[in-house]
């Protein structure tokens, strides 16, 4: 049993100076006309001149100039041409104010940085040897004094000096000068054309090769295209081009909005802290979503890659012409281009099915996360109104959510309607910051539609809770629907007010067909799907014409991100799983059918053992019926009849007993897979990819059909699947069904499974890439009675060549994997996962305030587990809430948790 330090000392009271609120937004009293910048690279102390000219503003309240700065060492200051003197300039924590700016005035700061012990990876930080910035978003003020918020919005000029072994210095905008200085070092001079907010500034320096193509846009302009990544990685980059490529096509064709610059570029980089950055015209990005090929990438990584080119790209519109006024309206940038970013995946699949997997997929990311968040102490709304670091904002409530409220825009006026009002945003703010109100306003002024209501969205946290009730009437031929919204309640807030929720439902006759949908008061049936708009607290509707028993189908498509409270029998559920013509619901009901037998699994397990509990006969028809429809394409198949994970089942009980949960999983595979093995093995035969390895959505659906059926047939030890598996591992031409091997073998806990996971520890050699997957791979072992724990191998693994101690990309594939994902591993009775999660946390925290918050976050839901389990949590954040040097990030974090 491990002891945390006692916890007596008293948390340290918030700091409420430390808190930024939205009410206290003002605007800013000098703007930035234009920055000139040049750097002289040197890893340990670069030099950063600044020359800025400053406006005031007419309607200023102060004549100081105030400039941020944060682990800066300052040279000197130039006011107006001049050395300045004592008395012109004061230093305050982080600020640097410069006093008496009245007129238009050149301010030139010289500081020196230290790229190479910034581990922080925010501001200028160095990749190996290669200098990478990332600004976004308050990290600009790590390389130079400057009013480091959104709405200053410059030109910019930069001029970079790097030793002569440094070929390639890049940064926004348009190359207008490079060569070799006289003492034998490079130089080059960018200009960006637009002025930009300083999040958006990007520079990077090394040596690299460049993939590039030349596109021709919609008006007959040219521009280039390149991905520079370490020659390394040279042709491991032709997807990633392929799919910048489409993404500027459908920009253009969707939406009307095109390439701006004559060069477009891309950097990948192995250290960075998110998936990536969407400077102008330079993006910066996690190597993990450029490169790939059949043997670093799986299927999955495919489509990311995809995804997020094309986010990054279309945040070139919804970001960077048009951006942020302060941060509290994130999700203005975020929540617009993930829902961009969804549409443009959505359409690159083209068929419906693929399409109803990708939304499945899309949906399942908000329930496993975002819902989660909502009804946990960190819930906020997509439009936060405080915080105490920005970094700890970008949430999936602030992403996920919010893309679902853009979303929304789009099913109320429809694809056309969606464009008009997008078209507006951009017309009336193009090179301005703006705000979450505006889109609003845009969207409401050009659908002529009043949006008053649909406001609360960005205001109000939690997600809504929508009982449902139904009756029918045989006689009159009626069916009634009621509707009663229920949101989240928090202390010290107003009470919750109704939300304008678009909710489309259909009705299903007896024989499984959509009934033409006719409401009391019209005069014929119009459709057969309705978008009913719910903005009181109770809300009835009436269908006419409803001869035979109806059964209702809600929240077709996921129309709103809202929980729907049904009272289905497992019958009923059944039925809409065979017969919903709404792909989506048809998966969803699916998965109600689930998770209602693995809550009686664990009901049955935890009062007496049940190691016989079945699936239900019907359960296993439906099931098996899914499994064989050759009218639903693999890919499909595959997505429904995947177990729902873990944590999502945690998510839908009222107490989480992890081991319990990984007990009745396990179960009910293994009972699936000796129930239907004969259609399994089916499934195997005929999802076969032979020949070239292609990463479209077909292959990689009948890859997954494979996998899933495999996999089932391993829960079930089956002995001739382990062969297959093994098989599998040693024969596949790609990396979806080598990583998929050895993924079942570990997680169905198969006698191969440690075998498979050292070979591919041999074979998966010097690639940080693959390195990563490995990692994540052993965080999936179970373990197995007398044998050594899961938590113990972990921590050695901390210590294993393959995993970079300071990382982001390592940190996240075995700590931030095993923390989320690691059920009854993680969660232990003797609290010894908790352990390596206060150690990991209190050591990343050292040099990585943003990844340690992010680890951090894995124990806010703390309350809902069972006792034993919550009071060992609760006494590792209280240990970690003692630390005295805690970053503010992970402080905002733990002290969430605790209040
Ligand atoms: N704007 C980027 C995400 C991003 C945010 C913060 C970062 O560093 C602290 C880096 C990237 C996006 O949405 O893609
Ligand atoms: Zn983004």
């Amino acid at each position: 049993m491990v002891e945390f330090k006692k916890a007596n000392i008293k948390m340290a009271s918030q700091n409420a100076s430390n808190i930024v609120f939205r009410k206290d937004y003002t605007a800013p009293d000098h703007q930035i006309e234009s920055i000139d910048l040049s750097f002289d690279l040197i890893p340990t102390c670069t030099e950063v001149t600044s020359k800025i000219i400053a406006v005031p503003q007419e309607d200023r309240k102060s004549d100081d100039l105030i400039l941020d700065g944060d682990d800066l060492t300052l040279v000197s200051i130039k006011i107006a041409g001049e050395d300045s003197f004592p008395g012109q300039y004061d230093m305050r924590p982080g600020k640097l104010i410069i006093h008496n700016i009245k007129e238009r005035t050149e301010i030139e700061i010289v500081t020196r940085i230290n790229p190479r012990n910034n581990l922080e990876l925010s501001g200028l930080y160095m990749s190996k040897n290669n200098y990478i910035t990332q600004c976004e978003s308050e990290g600009f003020r790590r390389i130079t004094y400057f009013p480091d918020r959104p709405d200053i919005l410059a030109k910019y000029r930069v001029v970079i000096r790097a030793p002569k072994d440094y070929k390639d210095l890049l940064s926004n905008g348009n190359l207008v000068e490079q060569g070799e200085l006289l003492d034998g070092r490079n130089y080059a001079i960018w200009e960006d054309p637009f002025p930009k907010p300083s999040y958006l500034f990007a520079l990077v320096a090394g040596n690299f090769v460049a993939q590039e193509q030349k596109v021709t846009l919609s008006d007959g302009r040219e521009a280039l295209l390149q991905i520079w990544t370490e020659p390394a990685n040279k042709g491991k980059t032709e997807f990633a081009m392929q799919s910048l490529v489409k993404a500027i096509k459908w920009d253009e064709e969707r939406f009307g909005l095109d390439l701006d610059l004559d060069r477009f570029m891309i950097v990948a980089t192995d250290d960075f802290n998110f998936g990536a950055m969407e400077n102008k015209g330079l993006n910066i990005f996690n190597s993990k979503y450029v490169l790939a090929d059949e043997n670093v990438a799986t299927d999955q990584d495919f489509a990311n890659i995809e995804a997020v080119i094309g986010h990054e790209y279309f945040h070139n519109w919804t970001g960077d012409r048009v951006t942020c006024r302060d941060w509290f309206q994130l999700s203005l940038k975020e929540g617009l281009t993930v829902f961009r970013e969804q549409e443009f995946s959505a359409d690159m699949l083209g068929d419906e099915s693929s399409r109803a997997v990708k939304r499945i997929d899309d949906v399942r990311v908000l329930r496993n996360s975002q819902f989660p968040e909502d009804a946990g102490p960190m819930a906020h709304p997509i439009r936060p109104e405080s915080y105490r670091s920005i970094n700890n904002f970008y949430t999936t409530t602030v992403y996920e959510k919010g893309a679902e409220v853009v979303r929304m825009y789009q099913t109320l006026f429809g694809k056309d309607g969606f464009r008009r009002g997008l078209l507006e945003y951009i017309n009336r703010y193009d090179g301005t910051a703006a705000t979450c109100d505006d889109f609003l306003n845009a969207m409401a002024e050009s659908n002529y539609e009043d949006l008053s209501q649909f406001e609360l969205w960005y205001s109000q946290a939690g997600t809504p809770r929508i009982s449902v009730e139904t009756k029918w009437d045989e006689i009159a031929k009626t069916f009634t629907l009621t509707l009663r919204q229920n949101n989240r309640t928090f202390p010290g807030k107003p009470a919750p007010k109704p939300l304008m929720i678009p909710v489309k439902i259909g009705i299903l006759d007896d024989a499984g067909n959509d009934i033409p949908l006719q409401l009391e008061g019209e005069d014929s049936p119009d459709g057969t799907s309705r978008l009913l708009i719910l903005d009181e607290a109770v809300q009835s509707w009436t269908f006419r014409n409803v001869s035979t028993k109806p059964l209702l189908s809600i929240g077709r498509g996921f129309s709103a991100p809202v929980i729907f409270n049904t009272e289905y029998t497992r019958e009923q559920l059944a039925f809409l799983a065979r017969h919903d013509s709404d792909l989506f619901n048809r998966a969803d009901a699916f998965e109600k059918l689930t998770l209602q037998m693995v809550d009686q699994f664990i009901t049955d397990l935890s009062r007496r053992g049940a190691q016989n509990a079945m699936p239900s006969e019907s359960y296993l028809f439906a099931f098996e019926d899914i499994l064989n429809d050759d009218s639903l394409s693999p890919a499909y198949r595959a997505k429904v009849l995947e177990m729902p994970s873990e944590n999502y089942i945690a998510e839908n009980r009222v107490l989480i007993e992890p081991a319990l949960i990984r007990e009745a999983c396990d179960l009910i595979k293994r009972r699936i897979g000796q129930r239907l093995r004969g259609s399994f093995e089916d499934k195997i035969k005929n999802n076969q990819t032979p020949g070239l390895y292609r990463p479209d959505a077909a292959d990689a659906g009948r890859r997954a059909l494979k996998l899933l059926s495999l996999s089932y047939l391993a829960y079930a030890q089956d002995a001739k699947a382990m062969q297959q598996v093994r098989n599998l591992y040693k024969n596949a031409n790609n990396l979806t069904d080598r990583l998929g091997a050895v993924n079942i073998a570990v997680q169905a806990s198969l006698p191969i499974g440690e075998e498979l996971l050292s070979k591919a520890d041999v074979e998966w050699k010097s690639e940080p890439l693959l390195n990563n997957k490995w990692l994540a791979l052993s965080t999936q072992l179970r373990t197995q009675r007398g044998k050594r724990p899961t938590v113990d191998l972990i921590r050695a693994l901390t210590q294993h060549p393959k995993y970079q101690d300071h990382n982001p990309n390592s940190i996240y594939a075995l700590l931030g994997t095993f923390f989320r994902t690691g059920g009854p591993e993680f969660h232990r009775p003797d609290g010894m996962g908790y352990q390596l999660w206060v150690d990991s946390v209190l050591f990343v925290d050292k040099f990585n305030p943003q990844v340690a918050a992010r680890l951090a976050r894995a124990l806010e839901n703390w309350r809902r587990y069972e006792p034993t389990l919550s009071n060992l949590m609760y006494k590792a954040l209280k240990y970690v809430s003692e630390e005295k040097n805690l970053s503010p990030n992970v402080r905002e974090i733990i002290e969430h948790a605790l209040t």
